[in-house]
């Protein structure tokens, strides 16, 4: 006989956190956090929480409109998932700027539009790298 269990499970789904490789005109977004203490200062693929009920494309799409201003338009998943903070892992998907021009209205203090060639110019967050690194090979080369 099997026993239901309402405890509570020893390794509840994480929280997804989404982070979008928002490309226009042949280089990729890169913002700037402005918190908390310990990520400041350090750049991300912006994006964030996935709110209950809410498919990732869409929760990416809010993120970006309400951290940026910008509209997107979200493309493939970045193939692979990385480890936040426990409990929480990073999935990214690459997308396209439909309208607006990104303004760092949450969250950030700088944005930067990069080529290819300058990917390695700002200091990523360690958990993006991977991404960040797949994202490049999706740029023009030149
Ligand atoms: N990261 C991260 N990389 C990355 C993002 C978008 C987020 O390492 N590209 C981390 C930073 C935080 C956690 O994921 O530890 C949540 O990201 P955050 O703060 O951007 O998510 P929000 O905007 O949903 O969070 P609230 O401000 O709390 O709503």
């Amino acid at each position: 006989m099997t026993e239901r269990t309402t405890e509570t499970p020893r390794h509840p789904a994480p929280v997804v956190v989404v982070a979008g490789a928002l490309y226009d005109r042949g280089r990729l977004l890169a913002a700037r956090r402005s918190a908390p203490a310990d990520l400041a200062g350090r750049w991300e693929l912006p994006g964030g929480k996935l709110e209950p009920g809410e498919g990732p494309e869409e929760a990416l799409v809010r993120e970006l409109r309400e951290e940026l201003g910008v509209e997107v338009e979200p493309g493939e998943r970045i193939p692979g998932e990385w480890p936040l903070k426990p409990g929480y892992v990073l999935r990214v998907w690459t997308a396209r700027l439909l309208s607006g021009e990104p303004r760092p209205l949450e969250d950030h203090d700088e944005l930067r539009w990069l080529s290819r060639s300058e990917l390695d110019s700002v200091d990523w967050l360690d958990q993006d790298r991977p991404a960040v690194a797949e994202a490049g090979l999706r740029l023009p080369e030149r």
